[in-house]
């Protein structure tokens, strides 16, 4: 096991990540832009190296800053957390040739799923299902052919994107030739790769996502799926584990094709395949190769430590629990709780004057937050994600509904008032959204 593992990021994951090595008798470095020498990941670490200026390409995303922070601190590990470098096979390249342990995928598997024809292909190959589409990029010559045989809607995608970014719809084929070279500009801008793909355009599905880990002895669990469907402008709001939309046929079935695939391709660490769910269907989108924000969901409802299991995989050990050992109990639902204007969703950064997170059976606060801290204008907006597990939805329900009344977040505003209206919807209280759901729900009111 390591001796000491450097945590590349900040926040909220940065303790979560401390929290883990901590219990396990592993030491911390932290790594910090000047505008984080009072951040709380700093002050727990054991150890700590300013990696540069508030801008997080000189900071988070400085490469040599960090692999020569891990080197002068003796670090055996690197956990890059999510966002960042968290993706970025070149970063665990390099971590892994200064001989440092990258604690994730190999960089192959990371290249891989970030090329989004590829890594569709590699799961339609394994008998996953996919959504109806191009195999090959889209052209200006093939586009319409591959449409019509789809059938519109079409949904052009970026093969370098992913999180929804540069997405265009066309229902028509005058549409399509009118976005095609709108959606190529976008891409190359936003991705430096202006590769396209087309797909059959879902208008109201669900996303749904399924846990792994895998480890180097060939061990893979899948730890149950993930509702992640409210959301805006591709950011998450609110995630639950399980789906209130899945049957425990279509639970099981799902579960055992993302476990099934990610044996085949060899994969190692933890992993989330995202699905979108339509009419009792469901198809692979995407496959993130990182540690994700919603995490705790899933982790609440199997009591299983994924940081631990990503850090145990890592030193080589086999994951602590085999697929019939793995219980589903309850239900677990997190609100992210943002620093940002209620009215206008834009960041609001400031010192907190009072901080006062609910507690209680059930409740997990996982936050950087403290009394008199300053959030920086630099980097996300998320500032705390409120965690509430139950024996059942409604108990957990009730449980997330009077832990939001506790929150206490002074000194900036945040999105906490628009989780209370969440929560209070039937709409939410039913089950019964899909991904448009939170968008039509905030413009109603304004
Ligand atoms: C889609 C889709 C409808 N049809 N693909 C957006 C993020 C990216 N990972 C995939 N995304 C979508 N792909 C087809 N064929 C709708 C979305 C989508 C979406 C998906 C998940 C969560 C939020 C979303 C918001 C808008 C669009």
């Amino acid at each position: 096991m390591f001796d000491k593992v450097l945590i590349a990021n900040r926040g909220e994951v940065a303790l979560r990540i401390h929290r883990a090595c901590r219990e396990m008798g592993i030491k911390t470095v932290a790594v910090h832009s000047t505008a984080d020498e009072d951040a709380m990941h700093v002050r727990l670490a054991d150890e700590s190296v300013c990696i540069g200026p508030p801008p997080a390409r000189e900071s988070y995303l400085n490469m040599p800053a960090i692999v020569s922070a891990a080197t002068i601190t003796g670090a055996d590990a690197i956990h890059p957390g999510y966002g960042f470098l968290s993706e970025d096979p070149a970063f665990a390249s390099i971590v892994e040739e200064h001989g440092i342990t990258f604690i994730g995928p190999t960089p192959a598997h990371i290249r891989l799923m970030g090329d989004k024809i590829a890594a569709k292909k590699a799961f339609r190959d394994l008998g996953v299902p996919v959504v109806p589409g191009s195999e090959e990029p889209a052209t200006d010559a093939n586009a319409a052919k591959i449409a019509a045989e789809i059938g519109y809607p079409v949904l052009i995608k970026a093969a370098g994107g992913g999180g929804g970014r540069g997405m265009k719809v066309a229902h028509t084929q005058a549409e399509l030739a009118r976005v095609l070279g709108i959606a190529r500009a976008e891409a190359k801008a936003a991705f430096r790769n202006d590769v396209l793909y087309i797909e059959k355009f879902l208008d109201r599905p669900r996303h749904i996502e399924v846990q792994v880990l895998a480890d180097t002895h060939g061990n893979v669990v899948h730890l149950g799926e993930r509702d992640c469907s409210i959301q805006r402008r591709h950011q998450k709001v609110v995630e639950e584990a399980g789906s209130p939309a899945l049957n425990a046929k279509e639970r099981a079935e799902i579960g055992a094709v993302a476990s099934k695939a990610i044996n085949a391709l060899g994969y190692r660490n933890a992993g989330t395949i995202e699905f979108l769910f339509q009419d009792g269907a469901f198809y692979f989108i995407e496959m993130n190769t990182r540690l994700q924000v919603e995490h705790p969901v899933t982790e609440m409802v199997t009591g299983i430590d994924i940081v631990r299991e990503q850090i145990r995989i890592a030193s080589g050990l086999a994951l602590s629990r085999r697929q019939d050992e793995i219980v589903m109990r309850g239900h677990a639902i997190e609100c992210r709780v943002n620093a940002e204007s209620p009215d206008t969703f834009a960041p609001s950064p400031g010192r907190v004057t009072d901080y006062h997170p609910p507690g209680g059976l059930g409740v997990r606060v996982d936050s950087a937050l403290y009394s008199g801290c300053r959030i920086p204008p630099n980097y996300d907006s998320l500032v705390a994600k409120l965690v509430v597990h139950g024996e059942t939805r409604n108990e957990c329900l009730m449980r997330l509904r009077r832990s939001l009344e506790e929150y206490v977040i002074g000194g900036v505003q945040t999105n906490l008032a628009l989780h209370q209206r969440i929560v209070a919807s039937p709409e939410f209280v039913n089950g019964d959204y899909d991904i448009h759901w939170l968008e039509r729900f905030t413009e109603a009111k304004h």
